[in-house]
């Protein structure tokens, strides 16, 4: 039976910790080639003590135990010079761990091996690496783990969402490579309660936020607490996470004793605290973490062994995340506000700072429209003369961490795309895809936002121009709709912007370009279903006078949200609610948005 076959069928148990049982055996600094510490040698150099590691924990019942290369990527290998053995140890360690699951499979008790991945000692948010070392360094365990034969990936322990991002992509890399697909399964490492987040501030929502988009089957929580430390973030993915979830907990907080790390949870109280977890909350994949043993793993076994997974009620909420927390694309009462002001194009201030490279302005402009309320910041830094890529990236690199609401990449750039997306934890929203230079040109960008489990925009631009009429807009959405689908996105992923254009040109044939845009947003939304809905609110005024633009702009947003409008790139502190302008001004403004002319109108 294969893994995701057994994982609809019963509670799978995984192992305990392989550390704790390494210090069991009393090993020599030659065992460990003189790199003590780097216990993944130990693959090569004792086998027979992995092995009967391995063997202890299926004895114990367990249906899979873990590959012995928590630390086996280039990146930590390195650190004993032993970067260029990565992909022979990792082939080396899912065959010794396959052999020992064969071993134990003849009773008819199908064990499965796990490819495990650590988070390395570095955080890319942090700027200690960038995500392409570390895709590429993950690339090789990945290969290794998988040519060696493992039945699923584990990536574990992440700190950072960008780690998981950067082993994510790898292992898709390396999927495609050998055209073939193994199951994956993410875990993340919250810290004990105050802190509740993981190491760089990700709380619960901001990883489910960015890690469910991946093709991956699995995301759960390991190590740094005991499971109940544990409950409020699992109970946080049974309600809310489609996919299934993990919790492989330590045995209890770590202690501090005479200078030594000690785990006290006995093997009943964690047995008795994972059978909560599975039976209560519906928790799919349990095991144990840092102290754990297979006297743990036994009485685990002996507690929740043979339990048919909980079929749980989830309600999923399609958001975006900052490093720090998500943002739900829909608002109730709507709309979703995405700051406009940090754009070189939309704020002679924003542009200036940019040119006189006074960073911390900017980052003071992106952090006063979070005050003001945006849940969200457009960000734009094109500026003819200067270096695209490398001004978003300087930004983007502060942003991640010092801003708490998501980021929207303004951006018509691939490259300047690719380096934003590589920089930050959480999930954006690209500004935006479309048609103008053609399908392949689309598709390339769709992969793009894929691979780093964004969110988009779709403005409604075919190789003809902007779309300006209901049904031509309506005709690109459909068309960008079903290429961005079938390319991997979900509908609720990408976000229809049907072009908001100026009243102010008097032209005739401008007269009702409101209209169509606002019945455009009915009718995609109607038509394609799942998807969202984003306008450039303050297009609508240019030219105007800056009175009559904060007029129009709020009177039109009023009836883009009636129309069913879901998000707007505003200036929050320039919309005024309805009842704050005097009726009569707003009839004016209505009669422009609607072209009902009295002769005298203009
Ligand atoms: N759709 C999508 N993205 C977009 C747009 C859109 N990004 C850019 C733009 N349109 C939305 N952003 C702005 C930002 C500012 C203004 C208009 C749209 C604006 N600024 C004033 C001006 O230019 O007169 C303020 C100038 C200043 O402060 O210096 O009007 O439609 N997806």
């Amino acid at each position: 039976m294969l893994f995701l076959d057994m994982l609809k069928e019963k509670v799978l148990i995984f192992d305990g910790a392989m550390g704790t049982s390494i210090h069991t055996y009393e090993l020599s600094a030659d065992d460990y080639w003189g790199n003590e510490n780097c216990s993944e040698i130990l693959v090569e150099s004792r086998p027979d003590v992995i092995s009967e590691i391995h063997a202890s924990y299926l004895a114990a019942g367990c249906d899979a135990i873990e590959t012995n290369t928590f630390g086996g990527s280039q990146v930590v290998l390195k650190e004993f010079n032993l970067a260029d053995r990565a992909y022979k140890l990792n082939l080396e360690a899912a065959h010794l761990a396959k052999q020992v699951a064969a071993d134990y499979s003849h009773s008819g008790h199908k064990r499965f091996v796990s490819g495990s991945i650590g988070p390395t000692t570095k955080l890319p948010s942090l700027g200690h690496i960038t995500f392409k070392e570390l895709k590429d360094a993950y690339y090789q365990q990945v290969a290794g783990l998988v040519d060696g034969g493992v039945d699923v990936l584990q990536f574990e322990t992440g700190q950072d969402l960008l780690q998981a991002k950067a082993a994510i992509v790898a292992m898709l890399d390396y999927f495609k490579k050998v055209g073939r697909a193994l199951p994956i399964i993410v875990q993340v490492t919250i810290e004990a309660p105050p802190l509740g987040t993981m190491l760089v501030g990700s709380d619960i929502s901001a990883a489910l936020a960015a890690l469910e988009p991946y093709p991956i089957d699995v995301i759960g929580l390991n190590c740094a607490t005991g499971p109940t430390e544990m409950i409020d973030p699992i109970h946080y993915l049974c309600n809310n996470s489609p996919k299934a979830v993990s919790a492989l907990p330590n045995a209890g907080l770590p202690e501090n004793i005479d200078g030594r790390t000690v785990y006290k949870l006995t093997p009943d109280e964690l047995a008795q605290s994972l059978n909560y977890l599975a039976r209560e909350l519906g928790v799919n994949i349990i095991g144990g973490c840092c102290g754990t043993t297979p006297d743990h793993l036994a009485c685990v076994v002996e507690v929740v062994g043979n339990v048919c997974p909980k079929v749980r009620q989830i309600e999923f909420t399609p958001s975006v995340a900052s490093l720090y927390t998500a943002v739900p694309l829909h608002l109730d009462p709507p709309p979703l506000i995405i700051g406009e002001r940090t754009n070189t194009n939309g704020s002679r201030k924003f542009k200036q700072l940019l040119e006189d490279e006074d960073w911390d302005g900017m980052v003071s402009m992106a952090r006063e429209q979070e005050r003001e309320g945006a849940h969200i910041l457009d960000l734009c830094t094109a500026y003819v003369g200067r270096d695209e890529t490398k001004d978003m990236s300087v930004l983007v690199k502060r942003l991640n961490t010092e801003l708490q609401i998501p980021l929207m990449i303004d951006t018509t750039e691939y490259p300047v795309l690719q380096t934003a997306l590589e920089l930050i934890a959480g999930k954006p929203i690209v500004n935006s895809i479309n048609l103008e230079d053609g399908e392949q040109k689309l598709l390339e960008k769709v992969d793009l936002v894929t691979r780093f489990g964004a969110a988009a925009i779709a403005l409604t631009i075919d190789e003809e121009g902007m779309a300006k009429t209901t049904k031509h807009k309506l005709e690109v959405a459909r068309r960008i709709y079903n290429l961005a689908t079938k390319a991997g996105m979900k509908p609720e992923n990408i976000i229809f912007d049907p072009l908001t254009f100026t009243l102010s040109t008097g032209a005739e044939e401008d007269r009702k370009l409101g209209i169509e845009t606002l019945r455009s947003i009915r009718l995609i939304k109607d038509t394609l279903p799942g998807v969202k809905t984003s306008l450039g609110v303050s297009n609508i005024s240019f030219g105007f006078d800056p009175h009559i633009r904060q007029i129009l702009n709020s009177v039109f947003l009023h009836y883009a949200v009636e129309a069913g409008l879901d998000m707007a790139i505003v200036n929050a502190t320039k919309i005024l609610p309805l009842y704050r302008i005097a009726e009569g001004e707003r009839e004016y403004h209505r009669k422009l948005i609607f072209d009902e002319r009295s002769p005298h109108y203009d």
